[in-house]
């Protein structure tokens, strides 16, 4: 399998969520972590085995089952002329360090998306912000450094690692935050009082959604103000819309307010947009905004942090044809009726491993260019 990926010829390419899809990297469940507590973030599921304090490996049953539906998408992916390539676990259930940390364990490889940005021939490994997710870009290197033999026009970047120490965080914030009364939490959730601190720059990958010239980078729980400024700096040429919305753990744009295609945006039904401007921007330029459907669970499934609208995470094989999780039918519904070709995707298993169909994938090649799909800028947006 190596041999014969190191004799394919690749070209880094990706603008956008919707061109046609030719080379992709799909995750990998192997070694999955229920994460050691850190500042970042608690786990606590005492219902299924971890109560707060705790951590392990996620049950080999469900790993088994995660991989078996991660293995049939990549087939799947493939069987459409698709070359996917996949990443390379590290032992995460080890306990790393840096000078200004240790943590006791690492996370997993399945959500490519969280650590690698594609925009035209550039590849970033983001900051991440969790010390358990600090080292999860050696699990993409062997993919990228063949990427950069491969291709003379690769760029391939990092942004600056930060150093995580305890001025990346609020002290004490998740302690803080169960003591909050419901107004002070609402107050939190206006204010975007998230449990980083300005620092030093953080951002997930996945808090990007790309569209040509513009990007829309969501000022979540894992990605900071200083984050969005390091990306605008590096994409000087790039129109950077920094976005956010009602939530009390957010993360990730691809479940919250994704770009389909060419004039069509889906919106978190919940989640409501609460940048100034957003809608009437989208509005300005000839693009629809849907509410998404409703998701086929209520609740976060077992000892998964990754909430019930992964039902709106998906990954658009071309502007026409996309990949949704074939449990939730009533989006599927919705996409049929938006015009798609819906191809049903086998995935619940693989959402405590770190996400849904875009989560598990991350661009390495569409074809198309970068175009300018909102000529309308709005002074303030
Ligand atoms: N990585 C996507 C997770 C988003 C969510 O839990 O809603």
């Amino acid at each position: 399998m190596q041999e014969q990926n190191t004799t394919r010829h690749t070209i880094v390419n990706s603008w956008n969520e919707w061109d046609p899809l030719k080379h992709v990297i799909v995750g990998r469940a192997d070694g999955t972590m229920v994460q050691a507590p850190e500042p970042a973030i608690e786990r606590n599921w005492p219902d299924h085995g971890f109560p707060l304090g705790t951590y392990g490996p996620l049950p080999k049953e469900m790993e088994a089952k995660a991989n078996e539906q991660l293995d049939n998408f990549a087939k799947l992916l493939e069987s459409r002329g698709i070359r996917v390539d996949r990443p390379t676990p590290l032992e995460f259930n080890q306990e790393v360090q840096t000078p200004d940390w240790e943590q006791k364990s690492m996370f997993g490889c399945m959500p490519p998306r969280d650590v690698l940005l594609t925009v035209g021939n550039e590849i970033i490994e983001a900051t991440m912000s969790q010390r358990a997710r600090w080292y999860e870009y050696l699990c993409y290197r062997p993919l990228l450094e063949q990427y950069f033999k491969e291709d003379p026009n690769f760029r391939w970047e990092a942004a600056p690692k930060p150093r995580l120490s305890d001025d990346t965080y609020k002290k004490d914030y998740w302690r803080e935050w169960e003591k909050k009364s419901k107004e002070e939490k609402e107050k939190a959730i206006y204010e975007r009082d998230w449990v980083l601190t300005e620092k030093e720059p953080c951002f997930d990958a996945a808090d990007i959604g790309r569209a040509g010239k513009d990007l829309f980078v969501y000022h979540s729980s894992v990605t900071n103000r200083a984050g969005i400024d390091w990306l605008r700096r590096h994409f000087p040429n790039y129109r950077l819309h920094p976005v956010w919305f009602y939530e009390d753990n957010p993360i990730h744009i691809d479940a919250t307010f994704v770009v389909l295609r060419p004039g069509l945006a889906l919106s978190n039904r919940k989640r409501k947009p609460l940048t100034p401007g957003l809608l009437e921007f989208f509005k300005k330029n000839d693009w629809e905004v849907v509410e998404c459907a409703k998701p086929f669970l209520d609740n976060y499934p077992p000892l998964s942090f990754c909430s019930p609208w992964l039902s709106m995470n998906t990954l658009m094989l071309d502007p026409k044809t996309i990949c949704a999780d074939a449990q939730e039918k009533d989006q599927m519904e919705q996409f049929d009726k938006l015009g798609f070709e819906v191809i049903p995707v086998e995935f619940a298993d693989v959402s405590a491993f770190g996400g849904g169909l875009h989560c598990a994938t991350a661009d390495v090649y569409r074809e198309g260019s970068c175009e300018d799909y909102f000529p309308h800028q709005m002074e303030g947006f």
